[in-house]
C-alpha cells in the first residue's frame, strides 16, 4: 500500500472524512464531510502528513520560510518546520487596525521565499489571503502545498496569481481509494462523485460570474459617457493602477506631502478636506499640480446628502470650493434623485463626475437591497454625470450586471480581512476585485499608517492590478 493510500485510510479511520448526509455551512446537503482539524489529536498521523507533503514537493523549490493558512494548517506547518528546521511565519486571521498590529508574526527578510501550507484547497481564496500579506512584506510566494485538492478551480486561480499548487491527493482520488479498500459502498461512491460534479459548479459561481462579465478598462473607457469617468479608466490602463488612496491625514501640508510620494502608484486620490486644520484657498491648485505631474485624479469624499438646491451651494461655494478642484465627488441618494440633478447642474458643465454611494463598508449600515437598487436606477438615468458607485460587493447585486461604463470603487480594504474598533470592515484587494467584482480599491490606513507609505501603496497597486488582470483573463 502506498503512503498516500495509508494516509487516506487513516483519515477515514479517525473520521476526518465521513460519508452520510451532512448539512454544510452553506445550507446544502452533502454526502461527504471533511474535517482535517481533527489531526491535531493524532500526532503520529500529523507527522506522516507533513512528511508526505514534504516529499511530494519537487526538490528544486527553494523555500526558506513556511506559513500555514490559519487555522487547520498551522499544526501541519509547525510539523514541517520542526522536521526541516526551516523557520515558520504565522498569519493572523483577523487584525484590528492594520496600521498598528502586525498581520504576520515571525522573523523574515525581504526577498525570502515562503512556502504556503494548507489542508484543503477549494477556490484557492484562502491561500491567496495568506499570500497577500506575505507579499506585502516583500516575501516571495511561489508555491503552496496542500493535503487535499477539491479540484474546484483552486489550482488555476493560484496559477493565475503566480502560485503553483502541489497536492498530496485529489478528492476524487481519495474517494476511489476508499472505494477500492471497501470503506465505501458503490452507491455512496456514485452519490459522492455526483455531488462533487454538481458542487463544482456551485462552489465557484462568483468567480465564474466575475470572469464572464469582466471587460477590460480600455473597452469600458469607450462606453463611458462622462469625460471624467472615461479619463479615470484611461489613467488606470496607463498606470496599471486601480488603487485609490484615502488620504485621511490631519493637515493639508501632510496631504500634499503624501500625494507627492504615493502619486506614481495611484489612479485616484481621495480627500476629506473638512478634516484639515490648515486649509487655505490655494490647496486645490497645489493638489491639482501634483495630480497632473503624477497623472492621478482627485476625488473629494464629501458624501453630499441634502436636497438638490442645497447641494449646489455646498458643491460650489463655502470655504472649500470643491467644484473648482475635485474631478469627482460622491453623494448619498437618501434625499432622492434631486440631489443628482443639483450636483449635475454645477458639475456637468465643468466635465466633473459623480459616484453614488450604493453600499457602505461599515458594520450595520443601511445601504443594501432596495436602497442599492435605487442607486443603480438613479445612476442609469444620469449616466452622463454619474460615473459609478461606492460599493462593497457589486457582484452580489440583484440587478447585476450593471452597465460596464460605471466604475465600482470599494473602501474597507487592507492586506488582511478584519476591522477597526468603530465598525469599519476590511476585505483583501483580491477578494474585493476578483470575488466581489469591484474595479478600484480605496485604501486609507493600510497605506498612510505604514512605515513606508509609498512602498505599501506599491504593494496594494500590484495586488489590485493582479486581481483585475485575473478577472479579465
Ligand atoms: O462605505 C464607506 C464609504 C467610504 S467613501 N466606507 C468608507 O470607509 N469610506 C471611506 O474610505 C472613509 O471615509 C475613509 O476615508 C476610507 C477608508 O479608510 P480606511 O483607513 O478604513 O482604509
Amino acid at each position: 500500500m502506498s503512503s498516500v493510500e495509508s494516509l487516506i485510510l487513516q483519515l477515514h479511520e479517525i473520521s476526518a472524512v465521513k460519508f452520510g448526509n451532512f448539512k454544510l455551512k452553506s445550507g446544502i446537503s452533502s454526502p461527504i464531510y471533511i474535517d482535517l482539524r481533527l489531526i491535531v489529536s493524532y500526532p503520529s498521523l500529523l507527522c506522516q502528513i507533513s512528511q508526505s507533503l514534504l516529499s511530494s514537493l519537487p526538490p528544486q523549490i527553494p523555500f526558506n520560510l513556511i506559513c500555514g493558512v490559519p487555522y487547520t494548517a498551522l499544526s501541519i506547518a509547525t510539523s514541517i518546520s520542526l522536521d526541516t528546521s526551516i523557520s515558520m511565519l504565522m498569519r493572523r486571521k483577523e487584525v484590528k487596525d492594520y496600521g498598528t498590529a502586525k498581520s504576520i508574526e515571525g522573523v523574515y527578510e525581504k526577498g525570502q521565499v515562503c512556502l504556503i501550507v494548507e489542508d484543503l484547497v477549494t477556490s484557492g481564496a484562502s491561500v491567496l489571503e495568506t499570500a497577500a500579506p506575505l507579499r506585502a512584506l516583500g516575501i516571495k510566494v511561489t508555491d503552496a502545498v496542500v493535503v487535499i485538492d477539491r479540484e474546484q478551480g483552486g489550482r488555476q486561480t493560484l496559477e493565475e496569481n503566480g502560485i503553483k499548487l502541489h497536492a498530496l491527493f485529489t478528492l476524487t482520488h481519495m474517494v476511489k481509494v476508499l472505494r477500492a479498500k471497501g470503506k465505501l459502498k458503490a452507491e455512496m461512491e456514485i452519490l459522492v462523485m455526483k455531488f462533487l460534479e454538481e458542487n463544482k459548479e456551485v462552489a465557484v459561481p462568483k468567480v465564474e460570474k466575475a470572469r464572464v462579465k469582466s471587460l477590460g478598462f480600455e473597452e469600458r473607457a469607450k462606453l463611458a459617457k462622462n469625460p471624467t469617468g472615461k479619463k479615470l479608466f484611461e489613467v488606470m490602463v496607463k498606470k496599471h493602477s486601480n488603487l485609490c488612496l484615502a488620504a485621511d491625514v490631519g493637515t493639508a501640508a501632510e496631504l500634499l506631502d503624501i500625494a507627492e510620494k504615493v502619486g506614481p502608484e495611484i489612479c485616484l486620490l481621495k480627500t476629506h478636506v473638512d478634516i484639515f486644520s490648515d486649509f487655505t484657498p490655494d490647496f486645490g491648485s497645489k493638489l491639482r499640480a501634483i495630480a497632473e505631474r503624477h497623472n492621478f485624479m482627485i476625488f473629494e469624499d464629501r458624501k453630499f446628502a441634502d436636497i438638490g438646491n442645497t447641494v449646489t451651494m455646498q458643491y460650489e461655494g463655502g470655504i472649500f470650493r470643491i467644484l473648482d478642484w475635485a474631478d469627482i465627488v460622491n453623494a448619498h441618494i437618501i434625499s432622492g434623485p434631486g440631489i443628482v440633478d443639483g450636483l449635475k447642474l454645477k458639475g456637468l458643465p465643468r466635465g466633473r463626475g459623480l459616484l453614488l454611494l450604493a453600499e457602505m463598508s461599515s458594520a450595520g449600515n443601511l445601504a443594501k437591497g432596495d436602497y442599492t437598487a435605487a442607486a443603480v436606477k438613479i445612476a442609469e438615468e444620469h449616466s452622463d454625470f454619474v460615473i459609478g458607485f461606492i460599493s462593497v460587493n457589486p457582484a452580489s447585486w440583484s440587478r447585476a450586471p450593471v452597465n460596464p461604463a460605471f466604475i465600482q470603487a470599494t473602501p474597507g480594504v487592507q492586506m488582511v480581512k478584519g476591522g477597526d474598533d468603530l465598525g469599519q470592515q476590511y476585505n483583501t484587494p483580491y477578494s474585493v476585485i476578483f470575488d466581489r467584482g469591484s474595479d478600484i480599491i480605496i485604501v486609507g490606513r493600510g497605506i498612510i499608517k505604514a512605515a513606508n507609505p509609498a512602498e505599501a501603496a506599491r504593494e496594494y497597486r500590484l495586488q489590485g492590478w493582479e486581481a483585475y488582470k485575473a478577472k479579465c483573463s
